[in-house]
């Protein structure tokens, strides 16, 4: 569980049910049969809280972190405050003291010792954060193991930097952020004369911190109503499971949520939607067969008219390569734009982080057909080698909204530079 901050803007001077604009007719195809929009089911949507529909801000702190002030993005483990003053959301976000201001000193390891150790010390994650932590360092354990091995001798020579740069590879950060970080690594070992291996990784903790800094950033909602969040990827990478957890997150913070099936190739598509859906109690709007677009569409419209604060849209799995598809999806965002002006808000690439190097190929092959504006990696639980953030971190460095770490409803979490650089290093 994330800090949640969430901020409305429109939402005591608009009237929640605008009149839905008579609809352009959609890009989509044939006038496909009205969309189902299901009434919610028993216990029904979850409504707007009260207090959401008559104050301006809410903020729903952990409670780890009770003092955050509002308009402050921050995760569990603590609290950095964000420039962005409209504000509210999802949050990542956490101590941003550069790395290397939360180094305490350390200890003597070995004869060959000439220079203070400096070991990163973190602030203690709140317990659930640090759960879900432990999960991610067993998920990343292997690399971490590997990495670790570089550093296990007694001196900083040639064979180390040339063992790191294998073991960096190996990991899936790509040659080009592996060039990076072993560069910065002679520059911080010649400007500051360390000796010891153990120094060496220190600073490696801090340079991958660095590298992956631009990407850790909060995922906003509450600056429009609603805000239309797209999600695409390619097969099986975890689009409709996130979309599923991230419901959770959105509903645990009276975020009111409107999920879209517009994954319309498979029955069992929507099925599996609508499985979320229900689990979280939660309305969906979908239909059998039909023209994706036509229901990306309809969702945004029957998301304004219900005055819901999120609208996810589900899309089908495809790869870059598959140009129809792509077409497809882009048609899909077109769509939505003619529903809202202004959406999609935000457009998400779901990856699994067991895609290797090949994930930084689909990051830019989305990019480039559809503005990516988040990104979510899946499956850190698993094989998965997790130096691929930092090759996306060097080669297209899009937002990681998201990580996940497992199947279940609470296993995905937000993104945090330094957290994730030790779950890798240490
Ligand atoms: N271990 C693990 N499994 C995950 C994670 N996220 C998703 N999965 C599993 O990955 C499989 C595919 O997930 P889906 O959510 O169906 O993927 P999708 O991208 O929607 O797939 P398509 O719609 O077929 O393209 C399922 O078995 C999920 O349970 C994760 O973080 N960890
Ligand atoms: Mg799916």
């Amino acid at each position: 569980m994330f800090s949640f901050f969430k901020k409305k803007f429109l939402s005591s001077s608009t009237p929640a049910a605008e009149p839905v604009a008579p609809a352009p007719a959609p890009e989509a195809a044939a006038p496909a049969p009205a969309p189902q929009v299901p009434a919610a089911p028993a216990g029904g949507a979850v409504p707007p809280a009260p207090a959401a529909s008559t104050t301006t801000t809410e903020v729903h702190a952990e409670p780890s972190a009770p003092s955050a002030p509002p308009a402050v993005a921050a995760t569990p483990t603590a609290q950095a405050p964000v420039a962005a003053p409209t504000t509210p959301v999802a949050s990542a976000a956490a101590p941003e003291a550069p790395a290397s201001a939360a180094w305490g000193s350390g200890s003597l390891i070995g004869s060959a010792l000439v220079a203070p150790i400096e070991i990163p010390v973190a602030p203690a994650a709140p317990p659930e954060r640090q759960k879900w932590l432990d999960k991610l360092k067993a998920g990343l354990g292997k690399t971490a193991a590997s990495i670790s091995g570089v550093f296990g001798g007694s001196q900083i020579d040639e064979a180390l930097y040339e063992d790191l740069e294998g073991a960096l590879l190996m990991a899936d950060a790509g040659v080009a952020a592996t060039q990076l970080l072993t560069d910065a690594l002679r520059k911080k070992v010649k400007a500051t004369g360390v000796t010891h291996p153990t120094a060496l990784k220190n600073i490696l903790i801090a340079e991958l911190t660095e590298l992956l800094q631009p990407l850790q950033k909060p995922l906003v909602i509450g600056e429009h109503t609603p805000t239309v969040i797209m999600v695409a990827g390619v097969n099986g990478a975890g689009k409709t499971t996130s979309i599923g957890k991230l419901t959770k997150h959105l509903a645990d913070s009276n975020a009111s949520v409107l999920l879209a099936a517009a994954d319309t190739f498979r029955a069992a598509a929507r099925e599996q939607l609508t499985v979320w859906a229900d689990r979280n109690t939660v309305e969906i709007v979908s239909q059998e067969g039909g023209d994706p677009a036509a229901v990306s569409y309809d969702s945004v419209t029957a998301g304004k008219a219900r005055g819901k604060d999120v609208v996810l849209i589900d899309t089908a799995g495809r790869l870059p390569t598959q140009l129809h598809l792509m077409e497809e999806l882009k048609k899909i965002k077109r769509v939505i734009g003619k529903a809202d002006g202004t959406a999609p808000h935000e457009v998400l690439l779901v990856i699994d982080g067991n895609t290797g190097q090949n994930a930084v190929a689909q990051v830019k092959a989305f990019d480039d057909a559809l503005g990516l504006t988040g990104l979510i990696v899946t499956k850190l639980d698993g094989t998965a080698k997790g130096g691929v953030l930092a090759a996306i971190a060097r080669e297209r460095p899009i937002p990681v909204y998201f990580i996940g770490v497992g199947e279940k409803l609470d296993e995905l979490e937000t993104f945090n530079a330094r957290e994730f650089a030790q779950a890798l290093l240490a």
